[in-house]
């Protein structure tokens, strides 16, 4: 009895432990957000959606909310699975740092387009972000495993 309890109490401990994310499972996540949240407005830029002022400001915001939020989750050396994450990220710290404020400021900047309303304006401040992704990844992210 006693050891039937003692391997309830230890399962009850272990499960949560076995399904919770790795630090690098929930960047992936995270990051697949702002994904999720900078497309809609690739296809206004890209002219496959029409373009309205309150729509793409409102997509804007959205990207702003969340795009600090993968960066909460790069604990040092957290390499795993299939993370694509470069040992340069903690080895470069200063580099790192920059790129993403460099992130930060270009979604900034195109929130804060969105709400001059200008077309072209967007189109500009729409490709710093995704150059900024771009610079990023090609200093900080390996090869798909
Ligand atoms: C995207 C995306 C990126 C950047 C980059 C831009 O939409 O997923 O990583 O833009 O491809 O060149």
């Amino acid at each position: 009895m006693k050891k039937l309890l003692t391997v309830l109490l230890l399962g009850a401990i272990a499960a949560p432990l076995a399904l919770a994310d790795t630090p690098a499972e929930t960047r992936t996540k995270s990051f697949k957000k702002v994904l999720l949240a900078f497309e809609p407005m690739g296809t206004v830029v890209r002219g496959r959606d029409p373009y309205q002022k309150d729509a793409f400001i409102r997509q804007a915001d959205a990207l702003s909310l969340i795009a600090a939020e993968p960066f909460n989750h790069f604990p040092a050396n957290s390499i795993s699975g299939k993370s694509r994450a470069k040992p340069e990220i903690w080895s470069q710290p200063a580099k790192f740092q920059a790129d993403k404020d460099a992130f930060l400021k270009a979604v900034a900047d195109l929130r804060q387009a969105a709400r001059g309303g200008d077309l072209a304006a967007i189109k500009k401040n729409y490709g710093a972000v995704a150059q900024s992704c771009k610079s990023c990844h090609d200093a900080f992210r390996g090869p798909e495993k």
